[in-house]
């Protein structure tokens, strides 16, 4: 069988990965082989997400911290360092949403947004790069977009800016870290379901919406993200740097 999109060997963390799309991530790196390091605020979720993975027999290690402070940041990669741990593959899937319209949107609200959507991508980019960098053995970097990426939705302002941001900031990482051997990539997510979505799921309306426009005709599940994820995470994608691909059942393709 093709090495390719083998992981065995690799150490991922993946930011936000106690539940929802993060999780999935982690699920399939894992199964691809990799050690997986899950991330969240929440201490008790993470040790709940670690559990699940070792109970199918993976290797998986807790490391709560807050993706938006520097400071706790610094201090969850030192410890990585002192346990003799390095990430091969960085995925920033760590998000947030908060619908509201722009007139009545709160300054906190919007920086919330963008601090937890695109500002930790940089912080916590930063860190693992540095590492990787230093080690001189490459890495992967895979951040999480989304279809406001490229196209605006009435309601979610700053998580478009902050999406918009992100793929920006892939190219920005891309620019300069691939002649370190560090692949930068994106994956823009269609809309799918999980928990940060269940307004959308429940609302009639809505539902029916998704569906028509999504050439598929149905919402996405975290576990379809799966492959792409492998695919920008291995050997296989060695030579693809700064690029954001859309997983969406087809939705930016039409009208
Ligand atoms: C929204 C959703 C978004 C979408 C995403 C699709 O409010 O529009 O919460 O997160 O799921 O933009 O890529």
């Amino acid at each position: 069988m093709s090495t390719l999109f083998d992981l065995t060997g690799r150490t991922a963390l993946i930011t936000g990965s106690a539940r929802g799309l993060g999780y999935g991530f982690a699920q399939g790196l894992a199964d691809a082989g990799a050690k997986v390091i899950i991330n969240a605020r929440n201490a008790e979720q993470v040790a709940q997400a670690v559990a699940q993975l070792r109970a199918q027999g993976h290797d998986a290690q807790g490391l709560p911290f807050d993706v938006t402070d520097e400071a706790a940041v610094g201090a969850a990669f030192a410890s990585l360092d002192q346990q003799g741990i390095a990430i091969d593959i960085l995925i920033n899937n760590a998000g947030i949403q908060h619908r509201m319209p722009l007139v009545d949107l709160a300054l906190k609200d919007w920086q919330r947004v963008i601090d937890t959507n695109l500002t930790s991508a940089f912080i916590v980019g930063k860190q693992a790069a540095k590492r990787m960098i230093a080690r001189g053995r490459g890495g992967k970097i895979i951040n999480i977009g989304s279809l406001t990426s490229e196209a605006a939705r009435a309601t979610v302002a700053p998580y478009t800016a902050a999406k918009g941001g992100i793929k920006m900031l892939t190219r920005a990482m891309a620019a300069e870290w691939t002649e370190h051997g560090i692949q930068a990539n994106a994956i823009g997510p269609g809309y799918m379901a999980t928990e940060m979505n269940t307004a959308l799921l429940q609302n009639p309306a809505f539902d029916a919406w998704v569906k028509g426009r999504t050439p598929a005709r149905r919402w996405g599940r975290p576990d379809e993200l799966a492959g792409t994820a492998v695919y920008l995470a291995s050997a296989a994608s060695d030579y693809v740097s700064g690029q954001i691909i859309y997983v969406d059942g087809g939705m930016l393709a039409v009208l």
